[in-house]
């Protein structure tokens, strides 16, 4: 299945018919209609999981349930606590707005999440986002995220540090960690942007695809950053808006101490390879 584009059309009420980017060792799903006809879908959220099988179906209804033309992509990393099969039973059940590409022979945050905007971009969804599924991002905020690309800017960046932000459940050396990250990053690459490091976002997918996916240097969480750097000097202005960010209760982080350094070190090379951003930005 892997290295063509596939074609799957819709078996239980005809078309639309929908073209998925051919991404070698994934494959992507989806068992039910997709879209009600005549409601394409405005926003899709992609949605990186490993071992998220406690979080995805609640999650899934909240997101789905903050409107009708939002729709989801998991980008599964073959979980072995069976994620991607709830996410097939979640498919069923529900004629929902929920796609599923499993990644077969890979592993990683970083690249599950370049796969899903690629995958995203295919699908020519209008507006492109991100959030964790471990249920720190709140479905409930994506509406203020919306609504302020609706209103001009090129994107929005769902923030702790902004006022009107909060973390909930965190202990102080998370806190402290996420501040420090952010300080280090404004100072190496003079970012506009307090929250840098926070995984929830939306994008217009014009600002996407003047990306270069196979040409990024991160192969880690540090594309959340190389992103935002890509953005702006393109031009680009984000919106941050205040979310309240809850630390995982259910299942494992993956963050280990040696990612985080490799991160660190990598901010560095953006700066050399993309320089120091420029300006604020005034492109929608
Ligand atoms: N597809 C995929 N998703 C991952 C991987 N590692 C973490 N995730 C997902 O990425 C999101 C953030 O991961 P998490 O472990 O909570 O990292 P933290 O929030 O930085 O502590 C969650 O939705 C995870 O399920 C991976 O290797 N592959
Ligand atoms: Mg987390």
């Amino acid at each position: 299945m892997s290295g063509e584009a596939l074609s799957i059309s819709n078996q239980t009420s005809g078309p639309p018919t929908l073209t998925l980017a051919p991404l070698p060792g994934t494959r992507a799903i989806f068992s039910v209609p997709p879209r009600r006809p005549g409601l394409p879908a405005r926003v899709l959220m992609t949605l990186p999981t490993y071992n998220e099988s406690g979080n995805i179906d609640g999650l899934l209804s909240r997101i789905i349930s903050q409107g009708e033309d939002i729709g989801v992509l998991v980008v599964d990393d073959h979980s072995p606590d069976g994620t991607s099969d709830r996410v097939r039973a979640f498919q069923k059940e529900h004629v929902a707005h929920v796609y599923l590409l499993e990644r077969l022979d890979n592993k990683g945050r970083g690249p599950a999440g370049i796969d899903g905007y690629i995958q995203a971009l295919h699908m020519g969804v209008p507006l492109i986002g991100e959030m964790d599924a471990d249920g720190s991002h709140a479905p409930e905020d994506l509406p203020t995220l919306l609504y302020a690309i609706t209103s001009g800017m090129g994107g929005a960046i769902g923030s702790r540090l902004v006022p009107g932000g909060r973390e909930e459940g965190r202990t102080l050396a998370r806190r402290l960690l996420t501040r420090a990250a952010n300080l280090y990053i404004r100072a190496i690459l003079a970012l506009p942007y307090r929250d840098a490091t926070s995984g929830y976002r939306v994008f217009r997918r014009e600002l996407l695809e003047a990306i270069s996916w196979d040409q990024l240097e991160s192969r880690g969480p540090s594309v959340l950053q190389e992103i935002l750097l890509i953005v702006h000097q393109n031009g680009h202005r984000l919106a941050e808006c205040p979310i309240t960010f809850r630390d995982r209760v259910l299942g494992q982080s993956t963050l280990s101490r040696r990612i985080l350094l490799d991160s660190l070190r990598i901010i560095l090379t953006f700066r050399k390879k993309y320089g120091r951003a420029k300006g604020g930005g005034t492109r929608p």
